[in-house]
């Protein structure tokens, strides 16, 4: 028995910080070369924790300043906000501040979960430029979680899923539920899907 979840992920920060990366890691548990996203780009991806399976529709959003407010547009209805900068450009740590965490509040529920993401892990102390005190600490103001990864690696990434999953957990309402008009390809199948998903819905899958 298990419960499942489903949850609208919104990926935002700099260019360059490695959003597409780490998505990718999760999303395929593999590291390739990215180019820069151009809009936005979407996954889902689904993984059980405590019994309960969620279901992150991933929003990777481009980081490039003149895809800023098409990203903002992605924010509605967002479960939760991850704010990702990378541990050796300290430009993409403080631009969280400047300006995602205020975009992210203005176009995302008010009870968004938000969580920050200080990736590229793997490189070594020398090209550091944030240290790890500063990125808990920005997330500790915020009401945060907070967790340094590496999608290079693969370093803690599921990890902090598994930490975002438990956090939104704490707020149910936050769940993402779809409704619109729907294409019945296979009438019989899809009524038994939809009894089935009358007790879904952080509710129960037999
Ligand atoms: N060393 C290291 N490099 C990384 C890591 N993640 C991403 N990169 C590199 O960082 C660069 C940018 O990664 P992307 O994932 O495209 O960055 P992005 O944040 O999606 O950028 P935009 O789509 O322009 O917003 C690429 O050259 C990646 O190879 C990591 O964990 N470690
Ligand atoms: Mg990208």
């Amino acid at each position: 028995m298990a419960t499942r979840c489903t949850w609208k992920v919104c990926f935002v920060g700099d260019t360059g910080v490695g959003k597409s990366c780490v998505a990718f890691r999760f999303h395929q548990d593999r590291f390739t070369g990215t180019i820069p996203t151009i809009g936005y780009a979407f996954m889902e991806k689904s993984l059980l924790v405590d019994d309960v399976e969620h279901v992150f529709n991933l929003w990777d959003t481009a980081g490039q300043e003149r895809y800023r407010s098409l990203a903002r547009g992605f924010f509605r209805r967002a479960s939760a906000m991850v704010l990702v900068y990378d541990i050796t450009n300290s430009h993409s740590f403080q631009v969280l501040d400047k300006y995602w965490v205020r975009s992210a509040q203005r176009g995302a529920p008010e009870n968004v979960a938000l969580a920050v993401l200080g990736n590229k892990s793997d490189i070594g102390d020398d090209q550091r430029q944030v240290t790890a005190q500063e990125g808990m600490e920005f997330a500790q103001k915020h009401d945060a979680i907070f967790m340094e990864v590496s999608a290079k690696t693969g370093s803690n990434v599921f990890e902090f899923f598994k930490e975002l999953s438990r956090k939104l957990m704490q707020t149910p309402d936050l769940e993402f539920k779809t409704c619109g008009m729907r294409i019945l390809t296979d009438p019989a199948k899809d009524q038994k899907e939809d009894k089935e998903t009358k007790n879904r819905c952080c509710g129960r899958l037999t």
